[in-house]
């Protein structure tokens, strides 16, 4: 595999980039590799610039759950950037977007465009102050929210990969107003709430949580969460800017059938273009300026361009529902190749699976919450992740991420990864 012009553009990026990169994760740093820089995707593939093509489960990290380059949403795309990039003034298309989001997630009454997820996530921890009255917020270990100062306490991500949960950066007075509990703990968050339930905005999580790789909620877990939210009069906010449109059309709250009263979107709401989201209840919602005296605001806030590649990949999602279960059947599949493999060469592997997202952890352990999922074996992880990259296989550089299957990987491309972890399992 040819990497000269991949290592140069690392070299020239890291004179002028910090890591050479524009977002941690990125850089490989732990698994020991140089990245591949991308020149270009279609459907199942990306290439590198070494023309090098991968079978892609990143997927820019989840947005992409048609494929890369779809023919619609590309044309969408062209039509709209040639009618005019950006107006900072009102669009038809943003209300659009919002009412099939609105249609889709019924939780989600009202709801306001931005531009990645960690405006959204800042945004919607501040909304939920501003109604409440109240300062505190509870996170869960290992759930990341996007990197504002408040949320970067016991997160994941890249966070979590560097080995420094806490950013240098965060004032004490920030973090002071976080508190964190164990995912998946009912117990423990039930003492926290009995005892900081008058102070608490907001509960936040993600309802499958991601980041540190994928850990699925017990269901009672989730109950309890609605139940005590409402006891104490707690907002409870699910962030989905990775489950959103991707575990179900209705996100993981359809899923579950947990109603929140805030939610977070990002990722597929933009189809891979630059956008976030929150909305939820009416009533909070009416709190945001300039309805109310919650302020947020943004220039590129309900971008056109933005807008045309989120609306009509909702649309293709709402009008082909079998996506969901073909992309969740193959999914499956690679969930049994990892099985298989970690049988085959006792090479301890538990893998955590919701519709098309999964994860396989190098551990015998299950995998529950954050102390779980970091017993895993990193360094077996980094030999396997070498092992597919060099197979043609393209997965999150990072044990503490999640792989993304999309509408575009046909069954010899699962097949062919299927084949790749077998291998990758073997060395
Ligand atoms: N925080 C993202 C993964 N959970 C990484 C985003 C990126 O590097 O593009």
């Amino acid at each position: 595999m040819k990497n000269n012009n991949s290592l140069e553009l690392f070299e020239r990026a890291k004179q002028i980039i910090p890591g050479g990169v524009n977002s941690p994760v990125r850089a490989f740093k732990s698994v020991g590799l140089n990245p591949p820089f991308i020149k270009s995707a279609k459907g199942s593939r990306i290439t590198d610039e070494d023309g090098n093509e991968y079978i892609d489960y990143v997927c820019s990290w989840g947005p992409m759950i048609l494929g890369h380059a779809r023919e619609e949403v590309v044309d969408a795309v062209v039509k709209a950037a040639a009618e005019g990039t950006s107006f900072g003034a009102p669009t038809e298309k943003e209300v659009r977007l919002a009412e099939l989001v609105c249609e889709a997630v019924p939780s989600v009454e009202m709801v306001r465009m931005v531009s990645s997820g960690t405006e959204a996530v800042m945004s919607a921890i501040r909304l939920a102050r501003g109604f409440t009255g109240r300062d505190k917020i509870l996170k869960f270990e290992g759930c990341y929210h996007g990197h504002s100062d408040g949320l970067l306490v016991k997160a994941g991500s890249g966070a979590l990969t560097t080995g420094v949960p806490d950013s240098a950066g965060v004032p004490p007075d920030y973090a002071k107003n976080t508190l964190t509990a164990a995912y998946n703990d009912t117990d423990g968050v039930e003492n926290i709430i009995k005892k900081y339930g008058d102070e608490l905005a907001a509960v936040i999580l993600e309802p499958v949580a991601g980041n540190m790789g994928v850990v699925p909620p017990r269901m009672e877990f989730l109950k309890a969460l609605r139940d005590l939210t409402l006891r104490y009069g707690i907002l409870l906010i699910f962030d989905e800017v990775i489950t959103g449109f991707r575990v179900s059309y209705s996100g993981a709250q359809g899923y579950y059938g947990i109603r929140p009263d805030l939610t977070v979107f990002g990722k597929i709401i933009g189809g891979g273009m630059p956008v976030g989201a929150y909305g939820g209840r009416k009533d909070i919602m009416s709190k945001v300026s300039p309805a109310g005296p919650v302020y947020q605001a943004g220039t590129l806030s309900g971008n056109p361009v933005a807008m045309a590649a989120g609306i009509k990949t909702l649309e293709i999602l709402r009008d082909n529902p079998s996506i969901y279960t073909e992309i969740e059947k193959k999914a499956k599949r690679l969930e049994e190749a990892f099985l298989n493999a970690s049988r085959k060469y006792s090479t301890p592997c538990v893998v955590n699976r919701v519709g098309s997202l999964l994860s396989a952890f190098f551990t015998g352990e299950r995998v529950v919450d954050f102390k779980t999922a970091t017993k895993s074996d990193t360094n077996r992880f980094a030999r396997y992740f070498a092992g597919m990259l060099e197979r043609g296989i393209y997965t999150a550089p990072s044990q503490y991420e999640a792989m993304f299957v999309s509408y575009a990987h046909s069954d010899e491309d699962i097949e062919k990864t299927a084949q790749a972890i077998h291998e990758a399992f073997s060395i």
